[in-house]
């Protein structure tokens, strides 16, 4: 699909990855982004980013999700980027209940220092080592009710539900953005986006939402 105004997209979408050091947050992007999956430990240092364009109900939407850092040392520059954020990636490790626990704590730094109407997925990640396991299933989709959010189990080393997760993670911020863009819309049907990142084509009529 033709993006207006030279740009190669219809809309631009910034996802977080968040959660505790360890719980696979840059492998789970490394398979969504590139299909590939590392054994060796490489701890993220601050922040990085991976882009991905897809196709969501006939709009090209270009994300860019930052990995973030889970070690404590880097929380300053973790918080900073929480702003700017329309979708977050909350991830824990199946095989590591601090990690499930920590969980809580992100959620109040998101609602300390994220927009408000950010969408959130809830992600038990390295659900391969069901034999090490030590959060069921049942104790994330609790969580997940609490704090009203989709909730999947991944892994990132054989590709259990990870394209699902962040499919689904795109599509509810893309519904929620386009929401906002609505309610923001004159009475005269014209398009008023508030997002300077949010470039709609067509007559924003069309079959989306
Ligand atoms: N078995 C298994 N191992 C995984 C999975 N995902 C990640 N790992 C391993 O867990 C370790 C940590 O993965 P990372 O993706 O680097 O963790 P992170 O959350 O990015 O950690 P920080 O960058 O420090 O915040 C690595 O050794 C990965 O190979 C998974 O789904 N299954
Ligand atoms: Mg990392």
């Amino acid at each position: 699909m033709a993006a207006k105004e030279g740009k190669d997209y219809d809309m631009h979408i910034k996802l977080l990855m968040l959660g505790d050091t360890g719980v696979g947050k840059t492998c789970l992007l490394l398979r969504y982004a590139y299909d590939s999956f590392s054994p060796t430990f490489i701890t993220t240092i601050g922040i990085d980013f991976k882009i991905k364009h897809v196709e969501l109900d006939g709009l090209h939407v270009k994300l860019q999700i930052w990995d973030t850092a889970g070690q404590e040392r880097f929380r300053t520059i973790t918080v900073s980027y929480f702003k700017g954020a329309h979708g977050v990636a909350l991830v824990y490790d199946v095989t590591d209940r601090d990690t499930f626990e920590a969980i809580r704590h992100w959620v109040k730094q998101i609602q300390e220092h994220a927009e408000s109407n950010v969408s959130i997925v809830l992600i038990g990640n390295k659900c391969d080592k069901e034999q090490l396991r030590m959060v069921s299933r049942a104790e994330g989709e609790e969580l997940a009710r609490e704090i009203n959010a989709p909730f999947f189990e991944t892994s990132a080393k054989t590709n259990i539900n990870v394209e699902d997760a962040f499919n689904k993670m795109a599509v509810m911020t893309k519904n929620s953005m386009m929401l906002q863009e609505s309610t923001s819309r004159p009475s005269d049907g014209s398009l008023m986006v508030d997002d300077p990142n949010v470039r709609l084509t067509g007559s924003g009529k069309g079959g989306c939402c």
